[in-house]
């Protein structure tokens, strides 16, 4: 397909965070308008901002997309409200997050949808799955390996490494 390259970040610590990661990579790529291009290992991530919370399962993946940036948070948002998404406040338990990270080199400021992710470079959980498929990326003027490099990664480990988890584990998941 032609189109653009996005980047998204997935997370949740409710429920199964795994199987709703993967279903919702699953749900994205079976649109006609997205086609899931790389996916992070999986990781086992110590929350971020709020720390009385559970630990995270985080994971990125790269879609190629005919859709326009809105569009795309849309279909974004739109997956996550078919999983009944709950979130009980900010940066607190969810069961599944999907932000739209980057896409193309594009810069957009606007009340819905801020490009690059305005926190994605000070986020371990979001830098270190990005950089298994992307880290030559440049976000504000530095590769995403080079903002790793001064990123807190303590405690995030590998649950996961192969690169097609998300196939695997939505076939043994019930929906
Ligand atoms: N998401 C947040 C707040 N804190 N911490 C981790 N480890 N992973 C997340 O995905 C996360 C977080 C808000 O989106
Ligand atoms: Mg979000
Ligand atoms: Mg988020």
């Amino acid at each position: 397909m032609d189109g653009h390259l996005a980047t998204l970040g997935l997370g949740g610590n409710i429920g199964d965070p795994t199987a709703s990661m993967a279903r919702a990579l699953v749900l994205l790529d079976t649109r006609p308008d997205c086609a899931v291009e790389h996916v992070s290992k999986l990781y086992r991530t110590p929350p971020w901002g709020k720390i009385d919370q559970a630990w995270f399962f985080n994971a990125c993946a790269a879609v190629r997309t005919t859709l326009a940036p809105d569009d795309l948070l849309e279909a974004c948002l739109s997956i996550e409200r078919q999983m009944k998404r709950e979130r009980l406040e900010r940066w607190g338990p969810r069961t599944i997050d999907i932000d739209v990270l980057t896409y193309d080199d594009r810069t957009q400021h606007s009340q819905t949808l801020e490009i690059p992710h305005p926190r994605m470079t000070e986020r371990g959980f979001v830098l270190k799955p990005l950089a298994d498929f992307a880290p030559h990326l440049v976000i504000s003027g530095r590769t995403v390996a080079n903002w790793l490099e001064d990123a807190d990664v303590a405690g995030i480990e590998t649950a996961d490494a192969r690169s097609d988890w998300w196939r695997q584990i939505s076939q043994t998941s019930s929906p």
